[in-house]
């Protein structure tokens, strides 16, 4: 590895001078922080000791994380979000400095993803920027051989073939319709929301084309990245949890380990923004425009995940459009007047999400709930299915399978 090469574009990114580089923050943040931060930046543009500035970097970044893990997420304060940001910038221009080994690199993708995911924007999205050179000087090959050191959750195992191939009832079946005109959808499908699947759609995303979305592209593309799995058969079980990993570590124990750890799946609407390769794979379907909002209120969800994968009954509040890339899903949607059949959870957290087992029911607990009408399909790579705000829906993949769902209002 050249080493200049890596700390030369590093370098190129940040702002020439010390001068240049801003640190402005509100008085939230206690002149004592406000230090650590100065003496980073000192550090950074010393050319002797810009690797010391790690040092500073992790006192700011255990401050900081300290502070956004306090209380609810939505509470906490954006100020100490944009210093956590801070600190993993500090961290990662030290571990770049010099000669940085592969692990060096791939350690510093890693905290820019934490920066990403739980701080907030800085200095014109430097961390996404940072991502963008450092992801091209990892050696395909390496990445898995060193994720392979991170030490894995055990959780319940998966019972093998627990559920069978659906057959799906043509009465109860959802419609298919080719390519409709935006106003037949419209007076079809959304003013009476109902829902339908859409053919046809979305045959020219690349993510179904030229950069078909293989377990081999993933990787290529974000196999380094860090991102929140879920761990756990469904969400509404007991040893449910979250965790941190990469891509290729959640390829490696979840998709080709077909469940030996588990179940995982990547479900998340980060996805996208941290790599914008993959969003550029997809399209937002034109349908949207029928919405309020504009493109930037839309938000993309990524499922991803081995087959048996359950996403229990729920009920969002937007529209959904949900669209099949690889993989098979069988869905079942109950319309918003089944609610009392359908036992939704006491819990506030949980009143979106029914207690039914949807393929296993307990009727003796449940009874009502065979008296709730339901349409159902088994959703193919292509298809899109719109799915109206508030319809209940469960989902659960027949292979692995990746999908994208679009919210938007
Ligand atoms: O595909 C899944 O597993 C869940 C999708 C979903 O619930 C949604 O898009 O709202």
């Amino acid at each position: 590895m050249n080493m200049d090469y890596v700390w030369g574009d590093v370098r190129a990114l940040l702002p020439v001078t010390e001068t240049e580089f801003p640190l402005l923050f509100s008085e939230m943040v206690e002149p004592s922080t406000l230090t650590i931060l100065e003496l980073a930046r000192k550090e950074l543009y010393s050319e002797l000791e810009s690797s010391a500035c790690a040092d500073s970097a992790q006192v700011i970044i255990d401050y900081s994380w300290e502070k956004i893990n306090t209380g609810t997420w939505r509470d906490v304060e954006k100020e100490w979000r944009r210093v956590y940001s801070y600190g993993c910038l500090f961290k990662v221009v030290g571990m770049c400095h010099g000669d940085p080994s592969q692990a060096k690199i791939q350690e510093a993708i890693r905290t820019c993803d934490m920066g990403l995911l739980m701080g907030a924007s800085i200095l014109d999205n430097i961390l996404q920027r940072l991502v963008g050179v450092l992801k091209n000087k990892v050696k395909q090959g390496v990445l898995s051989k060193v994720d392979s050191d991170q030490p894995y959750p055990k959780v319940k195992k998966l019972k093998k073939n627990c559920l069978p191939e659906p057959i799906i009832n043509t009465k109860l079946s959802v419609p298919r319709v080719h390519r409709p005109a935006l106003e037949s959808f419209r007076l079809g499908f959304l003013l009476p929301e109902k829902p339908v699947i859409l053919e046809g759609v979305i045959d020219h995303w690349p993510a179904l084309r030229e950069h078909h979305w293989s377990i081999d592209y993933l990787r290529a593309v974000a196999g380094c990245r860090t991102v929140p799995v879920e761990l756990g058969s469904r969400y509404t079980d007991e040893d449910w949890s979250q965790k941190l990993l990469t891509v290729n570590e959640f390829i490696d124990h979840y998709i080709m380990g077909k469940g030996v750890d588990g179940m995982g799946y990547l479900a998340q609407h980060q996805l996208f923004d941290q790599v914008p390769e993959l969003k550029e794979d997809i399209r937002i379907p034109d349908y949207c425009c029928l919405g309020e909002g504009d493109d930037d209120d839309i938000m993309i969800n990524a499922w991803f995940g081995p087959e048996q994968t359950v996403s229990p009954l729920h009920q969002d509040p937007q529209q959904n459009f949900l669209a099949q890339v690889i993989g098979r899903k069988y869905i079942r949607l109950y319309n918003p007047e089944e609610t009392e059949n359908l036992y939704p959870h006491q819990s506030h957290l949980l009143s979106n999400t029914s207690q039914v087992d949807v393929e296993n029911p307990d009727v003796v607990q449940f009874p009502d709930f065979l008296k709730a009408s339901y349409q159902e399909c088994v959703l193919q790579p292509g298809d899109i299915l719109f799915i109206p705000k508030q319809h209940w829906h469960y989902i659960r993949s027949l292979e692995l399978s990746f999908s994208v769902s679009f919210w938007w209002s």
